[in-house]
């Protein structure tokens, strides 16, 4: 669908770019992917993003939309028809606004802290923090799903997405860390719904495999180490 001129600065292992790319694709919007390279950040970002100077941005005939969120519902307000990503329901809208932010102020700020924690009890605490946040999106998933395929019920909604990005470097972090934080014993619906949120036609090619994702990851530690 053509609706002006739709450009995405981003880079294909970020969680947040995924976001912005997902929900174009729920709308058959077509965008240009401008990468930004590890490392540097372009003159079109610094000027689109002055004040993060973070990807994702959108660039909608020349207006930048930033923070992933933001450009989810922006996107689901600008491509109105269906499928929505946010539902109808006012009291629905602000769950999902509830648990997207949850994700992204206390969730998965304690996934990446299980790569960083120093020492073994950190970890493990850690560890545990992330799975008790895993169990509560579980009740989540139940109580918003009400027994559809996905948060949003039958189609992707803005929990699906907010969630969803994350599942490559949950997978990285499971690997590395050799811990399983999405089990099957514990979180039932969400190992299933995962799957499916994979494989679904608007994220099955921005959703990174994990081995690459994996080894971008040694790259960014790399990167991120202080020089010895
Ligand atoms: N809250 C932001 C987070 C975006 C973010 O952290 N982006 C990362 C890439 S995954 C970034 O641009 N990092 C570069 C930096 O921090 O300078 C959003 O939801 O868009």
């Amino acid at each position: 669908m053509a609706k002006g001129n739709v450009k995405v600065l981003g880079a294909w292992p970020s969680p947040f770019v995924m976001r912005a790319r997902i929900a174009l694709n729920i709308k058959s919007v077509e965008y240009e992917f401008l990468e930004e390279k590890l490392g540097s950040k372009s003159e079109l970002l610094l000027k689109s993003n002055p004040i993060h100077k973070k990807i994702p941005v959108l660039i909608h005939n020349d207006k930048p939309v930033c923070e992933s969120l933001v450009i989810v519902q922006y996107i689901d307000e600008v491509w109105s028809s269906a499928p929505s990503i946010l539902p109808a329901d006012p009291h629905d809208r602000a769950t999902a606004r509830f648990w997207a932010a949850y994700v992204d102020e206390k969730w998965f700020p304690t996934m990446r802290s299980i790569a960083t924690a120093e020492g073994e009890e950190a970890r493990k605490a850690a560890i545990q923090q992330v799975i008790e946040g895993i169990v509560l999106l579980e009740d989540a998933y139940s109580k918003c799903s009400q027994g559809k395929p996905f948060f949003g019920g039958n189609q992707i909604g803005l929990v699906d997405i907010a969630v969803g990005c994350f599942l490559g470097w949950l997978r990285v972090t499971e690997k590395t860390s050799q811990v399983k934080l999405l089990d099957e014993a514990k979180t039932p619906g969400l190992v299933k719904w995962a799957e499916r949120f994979c494989a679904h036609v608007a994220v099955k090619d921005v959703m990174p495999d994990t081995d690459k994702l994996a080894e971008f990851a040694k790259l960014l530690a790399k990167f991120k180490a202080p020089p010895k």
